[in-house]
């Protein structure tokens, strides 16, 4: 059968489009929203952090999904269409897409419609029968799925790489409460979730030896200097991760090393000696908070799979309506 290549990626409003940027840098406790991370530059840094020893949220997670993903697709049956929010640079879509038993639709949503123009003929050419119907939008945002082939079989949302913890806790409800209602009745989630909770591993995680991890962050600056017409010279920060156990997260601040003026969309922002912008919070939940969580938005548990050490895990959920 001809591979199925839904002509154009749909295209949403842009994501940076009236944006909060100079609200976040107003703010008492200075911020920006952790999806500036992710320009052409920042992805490529990402792709770096995946491959450090010190960063093992990747690893572990590629382990679990080798070692469950038969289990994983033999519960979903034959004829999937899978929905992926953000999906990157799909080394793990390949391996879901694989286990998969002739998975008939993917939607991946992401915000940058290169890569998902890449992503979608290479599947295609690799994957005969397979529909890609790709979405370029800001998965947070509003956006409606393509109509796509009839498929028979279940809908999968993918959400891999505990990017969960990225969103606050109310936005994480949000969020798969939304995706709950747009994959429809019977559908199912795989999820990766982080639980660790020990500082001297994540500090290492999140400032890394190599200083990747720093150089990703920066590189936000620069970021805001070209789409933003933002003055920030990035050797006037530094990068520096904070555990805040309360709050069960990492926290990535930008410190400024000296009291400057910056201006972003010609708006004057001030920083003191010291003073941090937050660019990202990772939350780490434990088990039974992401329980919790799912069930709350929708979902009900049916399987779990840890990794040896139990900090990852690959969640397997569905809506209560999916069995009987
Ligand atoms: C994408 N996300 C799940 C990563 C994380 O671990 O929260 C982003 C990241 N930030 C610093 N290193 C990796």
């Amino acid at each position: 059968m001809k591979p199925t290549i839904t002509s154009a990626v749909r295209r949403a409003p842009d994501p940076f489009a009236g944006d909060d940027v100079i609200a976040g840098l107003r703010a008492p406790r200075k911020s920006l929203p952790c999806k500036l991370l992710y320009d052409a530059r920042g992805a490529e840094l990402f792709e770096q952090i995946c491959t450090l020893d010190e960063y093992y949220p990747y690893r572990a997670e590629l382990a679990l999904l080798e070692h469950h993903l038969p289990a994983i697709a033999q519960a979903i049956g034959p004829s999937a269409r899978v929905i992926e929010p953000g999906s990157g640079a799909g080394r793990k879509t390949r391996m879901l897409l694989a286990a998969l038993d002739r998975p008939a639709v993917y939607i991946p949503i992401d915000v940058s419609a290169e890569q998902l123009a890449t992503t979608a003929r290479e599947l295609g050419t690799e994957l005969p029968g397979l529909q890609v119907a790709p979405i370029a939008a800001d998965y947070t945002a509003a956006f409606e799925l393509p109509v796509t082939r009839r498929h028979d079989g279940r809908t999968l949302v993918f959400f891999p790489g505990s990017t969960i913890g990225n969103f606050e806790p109310e936005d994480a409800r949000r969020f798969l409460v939304r995706f709950a209602q747009l994959a429809g009745p019977g559908a199912s989630i795989v999820l990766g979730a982080d639980s660790n909770a020990e500082p001297e591993v994540l500090l290492r995680a999140y400032d890394d030896s190599q200083g990747v991890t720093a150089a990703f962050d920066l590189n936000v600056l620069a970021h805001l200097n070209r789409t933003h017409h933002a003055t920030f010279d990035p050797s006037a920060f530094m990068h520096r991760a904070v555990w805040d156990a309360s709050r069960s997260r990492i926290e990535m601040h930008l410190v400024s090393r000296r009291r400057q003026i910056v201006h972003v969309a010609g708006e004057p922002i001030q920083l003191e000696r010291g003073e941090p912008i937050v660019t990202e919070h990772c939350y780490k939940h434990s088990p039974q908070m992401l329980e919790a969580l799912l069930r709350e938005s929708g979902w009900r548990t049916r399987h779990v799979f840890p990794d040896p050490v139990g900090r990852m895990r690959l969640w397997f959920a569905e809506r209560p309506d999916a069995r009987p």
